[in-house]
């Protein structure tokens, strides 16, 4: 967009030039020029000007430039209940003379009780009737419009108060102004404004009538894409008794809520009390969206701002009778079975409540399993599950539960299941059996959660139970260390920097004598071997801090360009001048995330701008297959593995594109792309043993650095990541071993790992060229896809070092099978060879 208005910009001063035409006399040349300037002038203050509306105001005027400059919009919609009016079908039809006589009666009513309250008689605007039901209901929203000077007082428009408003109408004698209406009930809600239509809305407003039969409705521009700026509504109805399901066969809207979203309500009004479910993204076929109606009506509402470009929905609609959808509990009496919250795995309805009684044998209890339960609400404290909730002895569940296994305590055990009237989701599956009390798993151990699991599972040092009561009381194998807590766990796993027991206690019999020196792999060597020059220690630890003035030149020394020696840890880019020639400070603009991040602790999905170095390779038509890291605008480091294979295919550099300040593999916003120019795999690299897995990459076109693209510290070969360090990798691999590759960037946080526990685990198979991160008890690492992406470190400095590239590992994840590296400090200088960097 900008380079386009720059480019009309242009267009204007060339038509300058056209004024100082040779064929003209000199006063007339003159005066041509004196036009001209003033031309010039006047095109010149014009393009200003307009840049500055477009920038300012124009943005200003659709509310993302400030909210604080422009008026403010805030809409209440619910419903009134009209007692003594009998219901005519033509109260559906907004053109009928009763729609229109019965909605100016109810819109004067609001009017007058808003003018009532100074407060908000001051800001109302108008109020709207939009629609009638059975009921008789009559659905409505009001706005009022606070304008830039009063914006302060916006948090005043509080439900609470608009309601004890409304309120005041409730239940009063008839009046000449109210005619013969009388209103027993209404509800208020805050309302996004974008959903206040008009009933005689044309654009994007429908009306549908569920039936038995299927019937199919799609968004606007539906395969191809939604318009930017679409408020589109769906009213459905049927008939009195029925209810109304909606199937969403394909549903892709973008992924932030807060631009374009899909919000659907179990009335005829925006009504957040009423709302069953606020969708956006892109669900797979796997996972549709279906929801169901808990009376006859249902309103849909597409919202969309932005101008991305996604294919929006198509769903289908139908009636079903509303005995199908309240219908739910009873009596179950068989030995086990399975039952589920209503219509699951669709939506269960709004205000449902039903109970399951489970009766065994008297001899026997009841075990229930939820395989499946999701009862998600917003603001819902999951600890009080004050909204929709399973309970079972008095307790009650909400939230999402990956596991969740509950035991009775006699013959009968209750299942109840309540939702009130907004939000619903996909409920839950359950299976139950009876048990013998005496012998609750026979053959299993029995875990005090109540679910049964493998006898070779316990005392195994994994928490196979979930509640780790398959891992006390155990007396510990010969190769196993006994924790305090009393847990057992492989006794390679002591001393290894990594808590595995969760009271310490494998960490803690770790320090040395008084005398001694305790080197960053863990083993103890006497006080001076500390700076002796001598590398003593396995890691180089007891040489990596000493001072400089000692001048002693050992591979753990930092040489600077002048050729002295720093013995100083890490001294590379960190902010403190350490060369006389302070060359160790040279070339650090790197290893920094210039977006202010919004962290998601303990989230997956990396945020945007959160690894500005991640590179996303796609080779031919394949989509993405590798990672790498931007180490300068024209180099970028990844894996030879990535690139060496039997196909010499992988190995011509016009076969591969780069994608630099990608999170979505579906977005390519704010990307840069640039193809190869060339691929230099390391010439040591070995095929069989994965030794020198490493690969430089030269860009055909140098990366404009961004917020999103930055390159990463390349550590210098002396740098020490010490075992245990925390690090990072990140990378759009398979989410699991034999997994689907990830569409958003995932990150995982690992820890290195020392090197003697590291070769035993991987039988001999590290060299010195790899290193290894992750945990020895499994559960996070790279895997498949993540390949020739970095592992990075955050320094004390304050910046991002570069300590491995993502290599191999025996599957992903597995116990004692952490991830493998290539190791960047030893092949620093081959990088520096290639490169110069
Ligand atoms: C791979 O196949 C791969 N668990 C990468 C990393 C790891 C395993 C496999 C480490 O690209």
């Amino acid at each position: 967009m900008h380079a386009a208005r720059y480019n009309d910009h242009n267009g204007h001063n060339e038509r300058i030039d056209f004024l100082t035409n040779k064929e003209k006399g000199s006063s007339l040349r003159k005066t041509c020029i004196i036009v001209g300037v003033v031309v010039a002038f006047l095109i010149l203050a014009a393009v200003a000007a307009f840049l500055i509306w477009l920038f300012l105001f124009k943005d200003n005027a659709e509310g993302t430039f400030s909210k604080q400059s422009s008026p403010q919009s805030q809409v209440f919609s619910g419903h009134m209940k009209l007692d003594d009016v009998s219901y005519a079908q033509s109260l559906e039809d907004t053109d009928s003379k009763e729609f229109k006589d019965m909605a100016r009666k109810l819109e004067a009513i609001l009017k007058e009780n808003y003018k009532k309250d100074s407060f908000l008689a001051e800001y109302y605007s108008t109020s709207v009737v939009t629609a009638f039901s059975e009921g008789v209901l009559a659905y409505y929203w009001s706005q009022f419009v606070i304008p830039v000077e009063d914006l302060e007082i916006v948090p005043e428009f509080s439900e609470e108060r608009v309601l004890e408003t409304l309120e005041k109408i409730l239940n009063k004698p008839r009046t000449a102004s109210t005619g013969n209406i009388k209103i027993s009930e209404i509800t208020a809600s805050v309302t996004d404004p974008r959903m206040a239509r008009s009933p005689r809305a044309t654009e994007c407003f429908h009306r549908l009538e569920a039936e038995e039969n299927v019937r199919k409705f799609s968004s606007p521009g539906y395969p191809n894409s939604y318009p930017p700026k679409s408020r589109c509504q769906w009213q459905i109805r049927t008939a009195e008794n029925m209810a109304i399901s909606v199937h969403f066969s394909s549903f892709h809207i973008e992924d932030d809520c807060s631009d374009d979203f899909v919000s659907i309500y179990d009335s005829l009004s925006p009504d957040d009390s009423q709302a069953i479910t606020e969708k956006c993204g892109q669900r797979p076929p796997s996972n549709p969206l279906e929801v169901v109606s808990s009376g006859n009506i249902m309103l849909i509402n597409l919202i969309t701002d932005t101008d991305v470009q996604r294919p929006g929905f198509e769903a289908v609609y139908k009636a079903i009778p509303i005995s199908k959808v309240k219908t739910c509990g009873g009596v179950l009496a068989d030995q086990k079975g399975v039952f589920t919250s209503p219509l699951h795995p669709s939506f269960y309805p709004p205000g449902v409540s039903c109970k399951w009684t489970i009766r065994v044998p008297r001899d026997r209890k009841v075990r229930v399993k939820f395989t499946m339960f999701r009862m998600k609400e917003p603001g819902v404290d999951v600890r009080v599950c004050h909204k929709d909730y399973v309970e079972v002895m008095g307790n009650k569940y909400c939230g999402e539960m990956s596991s969740l296994v509950l035991t009775s305590d006699s013959e009968v055990l209750d299942v109840i299941f309540h939702s009130d009237e907004s939000y619903t989701d996909k409920g839950f599956s359950a299976e139950y059996n009876a048990y013998d009390p005496a012998n609750p798993c026979p053959n299993q151990f029995a875990c005090a959660s109540g679910i049964c699991i493998g006898k070779e599972l316990q005392c195994d040092g994994w928490n196979d139970c979930g509640d780790m009561s398959d891992e006390m009381k155990c007396d510990c194998e010969k190769d196993q260390f006994a924790c305090g807590n009393g847990l057992c766990k492989p006794k390679l796993w002591v001393c290894d920097r990594v808590n595995d027991c969760g009271d310490g206690s494998d960490e803690k019999q770790c320090s040395c004598e008084m005398n001694e020196w305790r080197c960053g792999n863990g083993h103890c060597m006497p006080q001076d071997v500390v700076c002796d020059g001598n590398r003593d220690c396995e890691d180089g630890s007891d040489e990596a801090s000493c001072k400089s003035s000692s001048g002693i030149c050992t591979d753990f020394s930092f040489k600077c360009k002048n050729k002295e020696c720093v013995n100083k840890v890490n001294a590379e880019c960190d902010r403190v001048n350490d060369c006389t020639d302070n060359s160790d400070e040279d070339n650090c603009k790197c290893g920094v995330r210039p977006y202010k991040l919004n962290r998601i602790v303990g989230g997956q999905n990396a945020e945007l701008g959160e690894w500005p170095w991640q590179i996303s390779l796609h080779f031919m038509t394949y989509g993405h297959v590798c990672g790498a890291s931007i180490i300068s605008d024209r180099w970028l480091l990844s894996a030879a593995h990535c690139f060496v294979t039997h196909d010499p295919a992988n190995h011509i550099a016009s076969n591969w594109q780069t994608y630099s300040g990608m999170q979505n593999q579906y977005s390519q916003e704010n990307v840069q792309r640039r193809s190869l120019k060339r691929i230099i795999s390391h010439p040591d690299y070995n095929q069989m043993t994965f030794d020198y897995d490493i690969a430089l990459l030269e860009l055909s076109e140098p990366l404009q650095f961004t917020n999103t693209i930055q390159p990463i510290c390349l550590p210098a070969s002396s740098h020490v990541f010490p075992a245990g360090m925390a690090c990072w990798v990140t990378g759009w691999g398979a989410l699991r071993e034999g997994g689907q590759k990830a569409r958003l960037l995932q990150k995982a946080s690992v820890k290195i790992i020392n090197d003697t526990v590291c070769n035993v685990v991987t039988e001999g198979q590290l060299t010195s060229r790899m290193l290894c991160s992750g945990f020895l008890a499994g559960g996070v690492d790279a895997c498949q896809g993540d390949s020739g992406g970095p592992l990075v470190c955050f320094e004390e400095s304050g910046k991002w070092f570069q300590a491995g590239i993502v290599s191999w590992g025996e599957g992903c994840a597995r116990r004692n099978k952490p991830g493998v590296y290539s190791r960047v400090t030893k092949l620093r200088q081959w990088i520096k060879d290639e490169t110069e960097i």
